[in-house]
């Protein structure tokens, strides 16, 4: 497809006051997520978890795509509308998570490689029969004991390049998502080093493998201390150090950066995007700077649910609360 034709999609995604929700969990992940609130995980408690996020009335005020995964991108709700359909109505694109999830590296203790690439072609044109228009393809990079090496940034890196190739061919817009683990107890700079390693190594495939950077999303984590460092460094520090290591290494003609949570707090992943987008405004970067959170959206409306029908409207109020949070600060206006 044209570079311009997957550059108007990229533009709805990164729209002002809109982010993504990632509701892209693995049957696995998801039922964790259902246990935690003693809900039994079944394809069709997953479908009502998911339909209940997917009919929150203004949803398409501060959400402007959702990332689906196979299973869901093929239900429906109890109308019988298909999830696709549903999201439409709402001026919501539709996405798929197209890869086989982390694996081992093998040779790298502790490090990862995530899998997915045998017979991908196939899927996406599934996909885009489907409805999709854009993709996700994450890649978990550890930090701490010598890692990153360089090993599981350059095979990580030429995976996505690889995934997003494939999805450019196919008319859907790749969302590249290089994350580096939040898990842990080391330091930002050492999550700043290990972040400008890997978006290096990330540009320099992409580039060997002719991606048109206007038909993509980049969904990076933000530079932040490890999640059990000792004194984390403050929303201003997180702020200042991921948009510097950004300008050392995204390229200007990426049109929008939409981060992960990651594992944050609600606050926390508001109040980190608030700061960015405040330094975004002062001083006019290039690209556009919103959310592709999954717990960051989810957790407060998943804990408001507990799988009770009576707790649906608590269970969207909440979840409205979370979107329109995350879209002040998308803006750089959020005010606790
Ligand atoms: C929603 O979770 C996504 C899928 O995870 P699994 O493959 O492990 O089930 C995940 O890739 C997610 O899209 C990103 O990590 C962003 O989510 P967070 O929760 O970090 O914002």
């Amino acid at each position: 497809m044209a570079s311009a034709e997957l550059n108007s999609i990229v533009l709805k995604m990164v729209a002002r006051h809109k982010g993504i929700l990632a509701a892209d969990e693995s049957t696995g992940t998801m039922t964790k997520r259902l246990d935690s609130i003693d809900v039994e995980s079944t394809s069709d408690s997953r479908r009502q978890w998911r339909q209940l996020l997917f009919q929150t009335p203004d949803i398409g005020d501060y959400i402007s795509g959702v990332i689906m995964y196979d299973e869901t991108i093929r239900q429906s709700n109890d109308l019988g509308m298909s999830f696709v359909e549903l999201l439409a109505s709402n001026d919501v694109l539709s996405g798929i998570k197209v890869d086989n999830s982390t694996h081992d590296l093998a040779g790298a203790p502790g490090e990862f490689i995530t899998e997915g690439l045998d017979g991908l072609r196939g899927r996406l044109v599934e996909y885009y029969k489907l409805g999709a228009r854009f993709t996700k393809w994450r890649a978990l990079i550890t930090v701490g004991e010598g890692r990153p090496t360089d090993y599981a940034i350059r095979t990580n890196a030429h995976a996505l390049g690889r995934y997003a190739a494939l999805c450019q061919e196919q008319g859907l817009v790749p969302i590249v998502e290089p994350e580096i683990f939040m898990d842990g107890a080391h330091s930002i700079d050492d999550c700043r080093s290990a972040t400008k390693r890997s978006l290096i190594a990330v540009f320099e495939e992409l580039d060997a493998q002719n991606i048109a950077l206007e038909g993509i999303v980049l969904k990076p984590n933000m530079v932040i201390s490890g999640s059990d460092a000792p004194n984390r460094a403050q929303a201003t520090e997180v702020a200042r150090q991921t948009v510097d290591c950004f300008l050392d290494t995204v390229p200007t003609n990426v049109p929008g950066i939409a981060f992960l949570s990651g594992g944050q707090g609600d606050e926390e992943s508001v109040v980190n995007l608030n700061e960015i987008n405040k330094i975004a405004n002062s001083e006019k970067l290039p690209w556009e700077l919103t959310y592709s959170y999954g717990r960051g959206l989810q957790a407060a409306p998943l804990a408001a649910w507990l799988g009770r029908a009576e707790n649906v409207a608590a269970a969207q109020a909440a979840f409205q609360k979370r979107g329109r949070d995350s879209s002040a600060a998308r803006e750089g206006v959020y005010a606790s």
